[in-house]
């Protein structure tokens, strides 16, 4: 009998490909936090990605095939590619997955675009990995799947009637009752996600939106111990949990403490002598809140005017989904209240924001993670948040501010060293700008100390390891493999 392997399953594989002159194909691998939490547990354990490869023209096969072969070499583990047409693309990326429940999941309804053709093409690629994880792996084998994107998966695998044990990961916040009502396939969303074996959330809010939907709309009640509850269906057991993702703590920490790095930060302060700088660093997205940041950053400056000259506020914005419209317009927004508050309170030598769209290389990141003095996180909603983490970690000096949104996953982790905001009260996030701008070090160092031990005990490895280790709880559930992998 084959032994059971982990298979992961995500929307996009770990490696991006490129077509260069002379119709060759090279790829890169990702460096996220999933892949790198991921690789210990696949490599070299029969372990296998499944996933799209980003790009609409798929290789001809023996490109394709070099390409995955070499990919494989590379990271120990074997890459499945799922290949997903234009018009899908469309319909089940951009259409079901981002403008329905994207928003929603995130509280912003009126940002939904209900359309009903983008339901079936959300099926039909949920299908498209169905039947890859059928033909491409083992019936013994576990299969985690990740995201709003997949959330059909398990239930397609029953339709075509493939046996696996699965586990599935929101990354996402999931919406309370009222806001998850509004969705015309909200029976059809629910009772798939019970198809899975296990479902993760990021927090207990969340955990317990979901089961206050299935409770009221299913009929279907929780039991069960206090971490990981049961629910009974039809089908057999599901069992659902509250899994926080994290990051490497000790290899941010390590990056940050490094020469490269170190120089990078001389450069950063050098150029904002004398200031104290707040760092944002954000998606170009709606739900990251960032015209309300700039909006409270303004605020801060007409009230406290002996912050003028002192304080710069540091706006990283990574371009994505810039061929959206609403997104233009978001841009836009942000680039006029820039020029607003700097064409109203620039003097002769300060700059009050520096707004950056582009993405940075991972070492100029870690470097503004160092340099800043405080980190201004205040999305209007978020799964997580993994810059506030990263933030923490790459603060060795131990001296750092963290201004968070109440609304992030982090929040309910990292309440008790964050000066914790609404984002949407401009008010209190200028007064907390303040606050963080009059901290005594004293007072920085106790709460930056706190924040890095919670991260430190609680990072991406014990995510990791509670996860798979809650599918095992039931013997016949889970990998047989041993999958635990040691924080390094
Ligand atoms: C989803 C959920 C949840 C950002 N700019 C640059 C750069 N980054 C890296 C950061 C961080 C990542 O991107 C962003 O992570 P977030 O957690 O903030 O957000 P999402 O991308 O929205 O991710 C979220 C997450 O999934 C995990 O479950 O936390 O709530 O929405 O790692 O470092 N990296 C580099 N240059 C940049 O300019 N190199």
């Amino acid at each position: 009998m084959s032994p059971k392997s982990v298979v992961v399953v995500s929307n996009r594989l770990p490696i991006t490909i490129e077509k260069m002159e002379e119709e060759q194909w090279v790829n890169h691998s990702s460096s996220g936090g999933l892949v790198t939490a991921m690789g210990p547990v696949l490599r070299n354990r029969g372990g296998k990605w499944i996933g799209w490869l980003g790009v609409q023209e798929m290789p001809d096969d023996t490109s394709l095939n070099n390409l995955l072969s070499r990919s494989a070499e590379e990271l120990g583990y074997a890459l499945i590619p799922v290949n997903i047409t234009g018009e899908e693309i469309e319909k089940y990326y951009h259409g079901f997955s981002n403008e329905i429940l994207w928003p929603l999941f995130h509280d912003l309804l009126s940002n939904c675009n209900f359309d009903p053709q983008y339901a079936n093409a959300y099926r039909k690629v949920n299908r498209k990995f169905a039947q890859a994880i059928a033909k491409g792996t083992h019936e013994k084998d576990y299969i985690w799947v990740h995201d709003y994107l997949l959330s059909l998966v398990a239930r397609e695998l029953r339709k075509i009637g493939a046996q696996r044990q699965t586990g599935f990961f929101l990354h996402t916040p999931f919406p309370p009752l009222d806001i998850f009502m509004k969705l015309p396939w909200r029976f059809e969303i629910l009772e798939a996600a019970l198809e899975y074996d296990l479902l993760g959330f990021q927090t207990e809010r969340d955990t317990k939106n979901f089961l206050g939907c299935v409770r009221y709309l299913l009929k279907l009640k929780a039991t069960g111990r206090k971490n990981i509850k049961t629910i009974v269906t039809k089908k057999g057991e599901v069992h659902i949990g509250t899994f926080p993702i994290s990051i490497d703590f000790k290899e941010f920490a390590k990056s940050a403490a490094a020469e490269d790095v170190t120089q990078e930060v001389k450069i950063i302060r050098q150029n904002h002598e004398n200031r104290h700088l707040i760092l944002g660093v954000d998606r170009l997205d709606y739900t990251k809140g960032i015209p309300h940041r700039l909006r409270a950053f303004a605020e801060a400056l007409a009230c406290y005017p002996e912050m003028r000259g002192e304080i710069e506020l540091i706006q990283i914005v990574v371009p994505s989904r810039v061929d959206v419209s609403s997104y233009q317009d978001l841009k836009q927004e942000i680039e006029a209240l820039v020029g607003e508050i700097n064409g109203r309170y620039t003097t002769g030598g300060w700059t009050p924001v520096h707004y950056m769209f582009r993405s940075v290389s991972r070492t100029e990141l870690l470097a503004y993670y160092r340099a800043c003095e405080t980190a201004l996180i205040t999305p209007l909603k978020d799964g997580m948040n993994l810059v506030a983490k990263e933030y923490c970690a790459c603060n060795i000096d131990e001296n750092g501010v963290v201004i968070l949104s109440e609304f992030a996953g982090a929040a309910a982790e990292l309440h008790h060293g964050a000066l914790l905001v609404n984002p949407y009260d401009i008010e209190k996030v200028s007064r907390s700008i303040h606050q963080a701008f009059s901290m005594e070090l004293d007072e920085r160092r106790k709460r930056m100390k706190k924040l890095r031990e919670s991260i430190c005990r609680n990072d991406i490895f014990h995510w990791v390891n509670s996860f798979l280790g809650a599918s095992v709880k039931n013997p016949n559930n889970g990998p047989e493999v041993d999958f635990f992998v040691p924080s390094p």
